[in-house]
């Protein structure tokens, strides 16, 4: 029988790999750790506490309840704004950066996060999940600034998602290997099931909407006749698996083998830079496939590469198997000139408007 390690353990035993860490950095995974397991207790009952939906109940506490990706925020939030670790943080919920409250110490991190992405799963109980990144205060004075959140994913200290499904898993990497841990839900304790991830070398599925097809580029649209082994040297074709749901996508990938792609397009659709978000969901999975041997692109470069200007940026992405996702990269470049230079002009006037 496999030796029982829970997360706590697991991050103490990281810990030591870096030896100036002053404990400050496990702890925060602690609490990130104990967020997952009240937001997935919530989860698992969402359809039966009246939470789908917003609703004029009140909870014991007296506060409205409130729909469930607003109380995984709120939760996030309450968790980590009192521990004097971090500086700031920034959320897909909020417009801006969220400072911590006056009364508390702050801390030397920044906390980035998606309370519950894919939350239109949520009433039609398709999995969900919980997105984070972490980024090392770089900025003077106590209080954190943009400065600290928007930096780029090469400089992430750590990142991982947490994905409410059949089980629940919490999924990060702290610069040192991918690492998984399953909720034992009987003993409240995140249990190591998965140690050091690696993408494996044969992929098996991608994942993409192709109910937008006509919105994308000849060159994704090529590079998908090539994926199914229409296009090019006739290749056995991967499976299509499209859950909808960022995080249950990017898992099974991660562990089968597979790309998850969502292009940008010309037809203003989504603009020239795609849906997904840079802060929120691309730089934290971008930074965990990098560390479990695959890799992340915008369609033109490397995701952990890109310079943020604004907390709600959007980016394409193309991410899972190296190989694949390098293809991707040569059809845009061979047949997607026009949006190649849209999406470089889009992003440049990103950075003269941030100033
Ligand atoms: P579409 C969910 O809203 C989300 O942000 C991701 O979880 C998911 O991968 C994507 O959007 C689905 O978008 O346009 O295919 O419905």
């Amino acid at each position: 029988m496999a030796p029982i390690i829970t997360i706590e353990r697991h991050i103490l035993d990281q810990q030591r790999l870096y030896p100036d860490s002053t404990g400050a950095f496990s702890q925060m995974l602690y609490d990130i750790a104990l967020s997952a397991k009240i937001i997935a207790r919530e989860t698992t009952r969402a359809g039966l506490v009246g939470i789908l939906g917003a609703s004029d109940d009140h909870n014991v506490y007296g506060e409205q309840q409130q729909k469930l990706d607003l109380f995984a925020n709120d939760m996030i939030f309450k968790m980590n704004d009192h521990t004097g670790r971090l500086c700031a943080m920034a959320s897909e919920e909020n417009d801006t950066l969220i400072p911590i409250p006056a009364q508390f110490k702050t801390g030397k991190y920044v906390l980035l996060y998606d309370p519950l992405d894919g939350s239109s799963n949520i009433d039609v109980n398709v999995s969900i999940g919980t997105i984070f990144s972490v980024h090392r205060k770089i900025s003077k004075g106590d209080q954190g600034t943009l400065e600290d959140a928007l930096q780029p994913g090469r400089r992430l200290a750590a990142a991982g998602y947490v994905v409410y499904g059949s089980s629940t898993m919490m999924v990060y990497s702290a610069g040192n290997g991918v690492h998984g841990f399953t909720l034992d839900p009987s003993v409240g304790e995140f249990l190591l099931s998965h140690e050091n991830i690696r993408v494996p070398n044969t992929a098996k599925y991608y994942s993409a909407n192709q109910g937008y097809e006509k919105y994308w580029t000849p060159g994704v649209r090529r590079f998908t006749k090539w994926l199914q082994g229409i296009e090019g040297e006739g290749r056995e074709p991967l499976a299509h698996r499209y859950i909808g749901s960022l995080v249950a996508d990017f898992h099974r990938n991660l562990l089968r083998g597979g790309i998850f792609y969502y292009p940008g397009d010309m037809q203003k659709r989504t603009e020239p830079a795609g849906k997904m978000r840079l802060m929120f969901e691309a730089q934290a999975l971008a930074f965990l496939a990098d560390q479990a041997g695959g890799y992340a692109s915008d369609g033109v470069g490397n995701i952990l590469d890109i310079q943020p200007h604004d907390l709600h940026q959007r980016v394409p992405m193309f991410i899972g198997n190296r190989d694949l996702v390098v293809t991707a990269e040569t059809y845009i470049r061979n047949y997607d000139q026009d949006w190649v230079k849209a999406y470089t002009a889009f992003r440049e006037k990103q950075a003269v408007f941030s100033g």
